[in-house]
């Protein structure tokens, strides 16, 4: 019997040490305890992926940049409303011609996942208030209040699920149409809250958000408009419970809490895990390095604007961005490019046309970014690299932007001084090499002055 005993308090014991050692508490808020272990499954799908598509796309989208003599020349025209300060019913009248009867789910789905995205985030409700889903509590939407009655988020839904692509939607907490939100004289940026009414409003995100979770399927809650004064970091823990109630696997962003300091997106230097969200999120800008341990994702512009603006032709070229997603996967970040689909419901074609040459360049290089960790080295003079740790080995990959001088590469000492074994061309030949010193200078590669792909060419050496 006394031999029992210690056998189950020995048990008991180990069995505590063992979930104390695992039981570290990783960059989610404080609104969740998660083994490094749970959150790492939780967060896989997401880490691979590395590239998804962005979706704004509202009333704002009809006015396209300009209402009466006011006109946006740069940046976000889905901020209209509040730049030229049109009062809500004004704005609401958008509802009634909104009818994109150009508006193909499946087409939209396939010119994301022919670029090479695996998910895709879309605007449910932006600041303008105004969803384009069903939601249940407001007629404020595509199906009850516009002439096109279709729910159009429920279509994406369907089609990212059939073509096998991750279904995210965004929403904003600030909200210039709902009545218990207060408009300052100017314009509606930052809303306040009528203080007897806080709770109205908290219920009614609350309910499209279960909507989105449980009727809708999002596998990525990606807030915004977390600015407002009224919503507080403990708002963001009762939400993210909430949510995580519902499906334990969502992934949410940190602009649900109040962590994020700027355009920077992440919390103050080593604060993320003190607020609410799996990942940072800078905007429209690559961070110098990533932070360690930290998630993140970029979300950039093709031209200025996220919502639709017929004025903005500042278009940047295909190479910039199929360059901005090598650097962010070498960073460790995500790379989520946005598309801003006319009132009519099509992706303009400056867009169609960029997606697709992303697409041409990831059907080849796509191995050098999906499912891979960020560079090994603290300096990488001949462009980037990006590192895939799998069953036979360690594959490094060197991304090339331009031409290499001498036509000779030094690549230092990987992994502790690992040899190469073999180097080769992605999509390619093999690639003549020099193991230095047995491993311990590293590897010399001989490029040849005409690299086979202007962007980005890339060499897979294996150790
Ligand atoms: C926000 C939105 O306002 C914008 O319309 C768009 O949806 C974008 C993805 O997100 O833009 C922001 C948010 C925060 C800052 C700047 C722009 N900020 O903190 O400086």
């Amino acid at each position: 019997m006394r031999r029992f005993t210690w056998v189950v308090l020995g048990a008991i014991l180990l069995s505590g040490l063992a979930i104390y050692s695992s039981n570290t508490v990783v960059a989610q808020g404080p609104a969740r305890q998660e083994t490094r272990e749970a959150h790492d499954a939780r967060m896989a799908w997401w880490r691979d992926a590395r590239f998804g598509m962005f979706v704004h796309w509202g009333l704002y989208s009809e006015l396209a940049g300009d209402w009466k003599e006011y006109k946006v020349n740069q940046g976000g025209a889905e901020w209209i409303m509040s730049y030229a300060n049109i009062p809500r019913d004004e704005y609401r009248q958008l509802a009634q011609t909104f009818n994109p009867t150009g508006f193909d789910a499946a087409a939209w789905v396939a010119t994301a996942k022919n670029a090479g995205c695996k998910y895709i985030v879309v605007t449910s409700k932006h600041h303008e208030g105004f969803s384009i889903f069903d939601a249940s509590n407001s007629k404020y939407d595509i199906v009850d209040g516009t002439p096109y009655q279709k729910d159009t988020l429920a279509a994406i839904a369907d089609e990212c699920r059939k073509q096998g692509i991750h279904f995210c939607t965004y929403y904003s907490i600030m909200d210039w149409d709902h009545p218990s939100q207060t408009k300052p004289d100017n314009a509606y940026n930052p809303t306040g809250v009528i203080a007897e009414r806080k709770q109205e409003y908290v219920d009614y995100m609350k309910e499209h958000l279960r909507q989105l979770v449980q009727d809708y399927g999002t596998e990525v809650l990606w807030f915004d408009g977390e600015w407002v004064d009224w919503w507080t970091e403990e708002d963001a823990q009762d939400l993210c419970r909430f949510l995580w109630d519902l499906n334990p696997n969502l992934i949410i962003n940190n602009r649900v809490g109040k962590g994020r300091r700027g355009m920077n997106g992440f919390a103050d230097e080593g604060k993320d895990q003190e607020y609410s969200g799996d990942f940072g999120t800078p905007e429209q800008e690559l961070p110098a390095m990533g932070r360690p341990g930290v998630d993140w994702e970029t979300c950039i512009t093709m031209n200025t604007t996220w919502g639709f603006n017929k004025n903005d032709h500042q278009w940047k070229s295909r190479e910039t961005l199929v360059r901005q997603l090598v650097d962010a996967a070498s960073k460790g970040g995500n790379y989520l490019l946005n598309v801003g689909p006319t009132a009519a419901g099509e992706i303009p074609p400056e867009s169609i046309e960029r997606l697709a040459a992303m697409g041409d360049w990831m059907k080849i290089y796509g191995e050098s970014i999906y499912g891979t960790t960020s560079n090994p080295f603290p300096e990488t003079p001949w462009g980037r690299c990006t590192v895939k740790a799998h069953d036979g080995g360690t594959t490094l990959y060197v991304h090339l932007f331009g031409r290499v001088e001498d036509g000779k590469l030094v690549i230092p000492a990987f992994l502790g001084g690992a040899m190469a074994k073999s180097a080769k061309w992605v999509g390619g030949d093999a690639v003549e090499f020099t193991v230095l010193d047995a491993g311990k200078s590293g590897t010399e590669i001989i490029v040849p002055t005409e690299l086979p792909n202007t962007i980005d060419s890339v060499i897979a050496i294996e150790y």
